[in-house]
């Protein structure tokens, strides 16, 4: 049977980039994702057009019993994951702590550090059965800086920095690779969501300078996940030319 590939959040961005590279490497995949339309629109598309086979379920990553119960629900064959690319993550707001919203740092927290939890724990006992596996984290430049404002979000991917060390200490003994990819700007619904849908305030983010897009990260995790068995990349910071730090960005 041909490798799998479990990708959260394939309905945008990063994530559907990452499921159209795996497929084209020959991947069947899981995908996941809220919006179902989307994920199914993704997953006949790569079906089609790779001949591999996809299964899509939709469930919130907050949500620890769905997630659970959705990842047991799979079929045996289907539990013999190759990759795991965490993922599944988002920002909420731009303000400084003192005038946060409550509502928006729990979002961040529950999907960013906890729903990448609840998926971990369930898939790593699979690939400790299995004797094989590799745990790819979506962190960011937020978990290598702080920038002003980015508080909360910040926080949250220096967690998915630190959890991704002791994913590896602790994978260590199963032969299990760990690996965090953590990207500067990237343009693609993420400033959306985190201006919640003001796109001309997310247009801005990306203004006077070539920002990456999803593919070139998508091409990226590729990479760190077709080395030889025995080269695990722990950590990898990739940024646009024109961003030297999260706030030094040069622009035209
Ligand atoms: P997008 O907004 O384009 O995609 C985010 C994906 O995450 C969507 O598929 C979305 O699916 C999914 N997602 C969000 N919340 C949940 C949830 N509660 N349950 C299940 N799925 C969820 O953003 P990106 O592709 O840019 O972001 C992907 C990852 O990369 C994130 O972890 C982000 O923090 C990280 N990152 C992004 C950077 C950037 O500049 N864009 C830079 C550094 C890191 P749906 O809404 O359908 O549930
Ligand atoms: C997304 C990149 O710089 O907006 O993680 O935090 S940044």
């Amino acid at each position: 049977m041909s490798k799998i590939a479990l990708i959260t959040g394939a309905t945008a961005g990063i994530g559907e980039a990452c499921a159209h590279v795996f497929a084209r490497e020959g991947y069947n995949l899981i995908l996941t994702g809220r919006r179902e339309d989307r994920l199914n629109k993704v997953a006949s598309y790569l079906n089609d057009k790779y001949n591999v086979e996809v299964t899509a379920m939709s469930f919130d990553v907050r949500n620890r019993a769905e997630v659970i119960e959705n990842l047991n629900e799979l079929p045996a064959e289907w539990k013999n994951v190759d990759v795991l690319v965490n993922n599944a993550g988002l920002s909420q707001g731009l303000d400084p702590i003192q005038k946060g919203d409550i509502d928006d740092w729990e979002t961040m927290i529950d999907t960013n550090i906890k729903g990448l939890l609840y998926v971990s724990k369930v898939v790593s006992n699979w690939m400790i059965d299995n004797g094989k596996g590799h745990i790819i984290n979506l962190g960011s430049i937020a978990g290598k800086e702080v920038y002003p404002n980015g508080n909360v979000y910040c926080a949250t991917k220096h967690a998915v920095d630190a959890l991704n060390k002791g994913m590896r200490a602790d994978l260590l003994p199963f032969g299990i690779r760990v690996t965090a990819v953590h990207p500067g700007a990237v343009e693609t619904e993420f400033s959306e969501v985190r201006f919640k849908g003001d796109r001309e305030r997310a247009k801005k983010v990306y203004d006077g300078f070539e920002p990456l897009i999803a593919q070139d990260i998508a091409e990226t995790i590729w990479f760190v996940a077709s080395r030889p068995a025995h080269v695990n990349i722990n950590d990898l910071v990739i940024m646009p030319t024109a961003q030297a730090t999260a706030t030094n960005i040069f622009r035209h």
